[in-house]
């Protein structure tokens, strides 16, 4: 599998290209034009500037995550047609700088939801976390104001202003949406731009709801193995694919990770691999991806990757804030690149013991 490392850009990253590439395995970044409105076509000129700031540092562009899907297509409103030919375009335009796999994701209004950023563990560290209790009963808005106190003037991917402004029209907009409609909308979606993507040699690859379970009300339809099922149906290539993300799918303790993998490997692109600590009352937060520090067996789904011989991308995925970095919530360099060190060496023990045998 190849190693990649999740990038917010230059002036938009803490992290500098020359310290990725020196962690061990790296092969390329997992990057986006994070100011773009989703909708709108990304131009040429903006991603072979990516492509030029890059690839002098040996790494690789090829994955991107995400090009976001404008709202009136998760709506199924009549503008829709007009963003699908844009995304479209955009695919047509990644595919001529040799992006090879889009990572997106199909959640109304929000993108992931957590309700601390810096949450302090005993050791000092700080991590994500979502506490039940504090959704609950809720307003969003609130949410997001504390999410933007605390996200020290850093605009989180999927918390993106321009999204958030019209919050209760866009809550308004889904009353009586289901998830069969919601599933309709993305097939409607995925046949007409599964064979742009084709063309332009790219792999679509959706992302797990996180949490995978409804919040504020709103549906979701990419949070288990049938949901999984039901999106490879929809159209039939491997171009459709899916994210695999262990710590999005991890809060439902039923969500069987390695049988996924055995399952769907073919259709998995990309994973993102990261461990999460689940509480009885369905609250979690963040670990090390080592497996006894958290609730999935990472070593077991390092195991089914080996077993299926995974030559995708794939990335760590949030790390706790150690060793006083300073740096976006859930994608500072260091725990990230311990994940990564930890994975590999599993990877490395598996490809011994199947020499030995
Ligand atoms: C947050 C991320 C998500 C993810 C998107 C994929 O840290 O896991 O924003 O990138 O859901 O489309």
């Amino acid at each position: 599998m190849k190693t990649t490392f999740r990038w917010y850009g230059l002036g938009n990253d803490t992290i500098p290209l020359a310290h990725i590439k020196q962690i061990p395995s790296m092969t390329g970044v997992v990057w986006a034009l994070h100011d773009m409105p989703a909708g709108e076509v990304w131009p040429e000129e903006r991603i072979a500037e990516v492509k030029a700031q890059v690839e002098p540092y040996g790494l690789n562009i090829d994955v991107v995550e995400s090009v976001n899907i404008h709202e009136s297509i998760k709506l199924g409103s009549p503008e829709r047609d007009q963003y699908i030919e844009n995304y479209k375009t955009t695919l047509r335009n990644l595919g001529k700088y040799g992006v090879k796999v889009v990572c997106y994701n199909f959640m109304p209004v929000f993108d992931w939801i957590r309700t601390d950023l810096f949450k302090p563990a005993e050791d000092g560290s700080t991590a994500l976390f979502y506490e039940h209790a504090r959704i609950e009963g809720i307003d969003p808005k609130v949410l997001v104001k504390q999410f933007e106190e605390n996200s020290k003037d850093l605009t989180l991917p999927g918390w993106e202003p321009e999204r958030l402004k019209h919050l209760d029209k866009l809550f308004d907009l889904y009353q009586g949406m289901t998830e069969d409609k919601l599933r309709e909308n993305l097939k409607y979606f995925l046949e007409r731009i599964i064979p742009t993507a084709e063309e332009a040699g790219i792999r679509m690859a959706i992302h797990p709801d996180d949490p995978p379970f409804s919040v504020f009300g709103l549906p979701r339809i990419v949070k288990c193995h049938e949901d999984f099922q039901k999106i490879v149906d929809m159209v039939d290539s491997p171009a459709n694919g899916i994210t695999l993300c262990s710590g999005a799918l991890g809060p439902n303790l039923n969500n069987n990770l390695p049988e996924m993998i055995r399952t769907f490997h073919k259709r998995i692109p990309f994973a993102h691999i990261r461990n999460i600590k689940v509480f009885d009352n369905g609250d979690f937060y963040e670990t090390s991806h080592l497996t006894r520090d958290g609730s999935l067996d990472i070593a077991e789904i390092v195991k089914a990757y080996h077993e299926v011989g995974f030559e995708g991308y794939w990335r760590p995925d949030h790390g706790r804030h150690i060793w006083d970095e300073k740096c976006r919530p859930g994608y500072g360099l260091y725990d990230r690149a311990l994940g990564i060190m930890y994975v590999e060496g599993l990877w490395d023990a598996y490809e011994k013991q199947k020499g030995d045998k």
